[in-house]
């Protein structure tokens, strides 16, 4: 039994990984094990022999089992021991670089505008980007032979050979958006279309893609008096400062009259500032809408009448930010939309809730 019991408790202390261990547990103590195997014996022997060699091997079975587990304790610890001497952790090393992005400046004063405009009780209406060119031109009174609808100025989609419908066009402003808007809702309404809008030229001072916002209230006495209230509201909380407008006798075909309109500036030290000095910038065309115009938006000019007007988001943008270049709209490094303060995490207000 002293052999057996040294033989045992030698085999586990030479043990020396847990699979190794485990083995041994099931060839001693395991169901065919071999202290198992000799308890069962226990049965077949006489009385006497079996008031030694019981106690003995219970005895034997408590010792092992113990050695057992005590062996795995050990085996546990040496193995942390070894985990904690080949693996740490440098906490002082800079923290892995994490790219955050930023709201696009044009996304932003998009949403500024639509705000100013909400709260003077303007809805927001959005529409295809794709047009037929009868609300892209025909139903704002834009004859076939005007310039802007000639191949220079539009893109035109390609229909299927034998296909002789008059080709779609990427709208060429947010107008189309507006009749459909009248046709939808009627009269009195008062509604802004912000979004992108697609003209063939491309130069310092154009993009073939550009964002625009047009606006549009109708109601049975609504006149220029209101446009321009309007308008100086809109620019006034929109720059942050009391804004002067100007109007310029201008021509459009979809309203009549029709007024360009300038905002107050300064040119001093080659910027602009907005709201103060003696000079002017042209941002905005406009007018009263044309009787044709309400007439294709399913609108009775006998009874309605409106104004409407139209301006260029980029424009406003680089204007109130200071943003020099249009190219720096398309640029995919945002270095320098971080330096004009272009921030996701500085203004999240604007977007939350949306
Ligand atoms: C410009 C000129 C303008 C409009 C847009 C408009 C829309 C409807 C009816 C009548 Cl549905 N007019 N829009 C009116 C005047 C000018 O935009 O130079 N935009 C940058």
């Amino acid at each position: 039994m002293d052999q057996l019991k040294s033989d045992w408790l030698g085999r586990i202390g030479a043990a020396s990984d847990e699979t190794t261990l485990e083995d041994l547990r099931v060839a001693a103590l395991g169901k065919k094990g071999d202290i198992s195997l000799r308890m069962r014996d226990l049965g077949g022997m006489s009385p006497e022999e079996r008031q030694v060699a019981g106690p003995a091997l219970n005895a034997l079975k408590d010792e092992v089992t113990t050695a057992i587990a005590a062996k795995k304790a050990a085996l546990g610890d040496a193995a942390l021991d070894e985990r904690l001497r080949a693996e740490w952790l440098d906490v002082t090393l800079p923290a892995r670089h994490r790219r955050q992005g930023t709201i696009h400046p044009v996304s932003q004063v998009t949403e500024e505008v639509t705000a100013i405009f909400a709260d003077m009780g303007f809805a927001v209406a959005e529409g295809p980007q794709i047009e037929t060119d009868w609300y892209n031109f025909d139903a704002l009174n834009i004859p076939g032979h005007h310039p802007a609808r000639a191949e220079m100025d539009t893109f035109y989609t390609h229909r299927a050979p034998g296909d002789d419908r008059p080709p779609h066009v990427l709208r060429t402003h947010t107008s189309p958006v507006q009749i459909r808007y009248m046709e939808a809702h009627g009269a009195p309404t008062r509604v802004i279309a912000p979004g992108r809008v697609y003209r063939a030229d491309y130069d310092q001072t154009h993009t073939p893609m550009f964002h625009q916002v047009e606006g549009l209230a109708i109601d049975r006495d609504i006149s220029m008096a209101n446009l321009k209230w309007v308008l100086e509201s809109f620019f006034s909380a929109y720059f942050g400062t009391n804004v002067r407008t100007r109007f310029r006798a201008s021509h459009f075909p979809f309203t009549e009259p029709s007024a360009e309109v300038d905002i107050q500036c300064s040119w001093e030290g080659g910027t602009v500032k907005v709201g103060e000095g003696n000079d002017w910038l042209e941002v905005l065309g406009s007018g009263m809408v044309h009787p044709k115009v309400l007439q294709a938006g399913g609108i009775d000019p006998s009874e309605w009448q409106g104004f409407a007007f139209g301006m260029g988001i980029d424009r406003i943008a680089m204007l109130k930010y200071g943003i020099p270049d249009l190219r720096a709209f398309f640029d995919s490094d945002l270095r320098w939309l971080r330096h004009y303060g272009f921030s996701a995490l500085q203004m999240p207000a604007v977007h939350a809730g949306v």
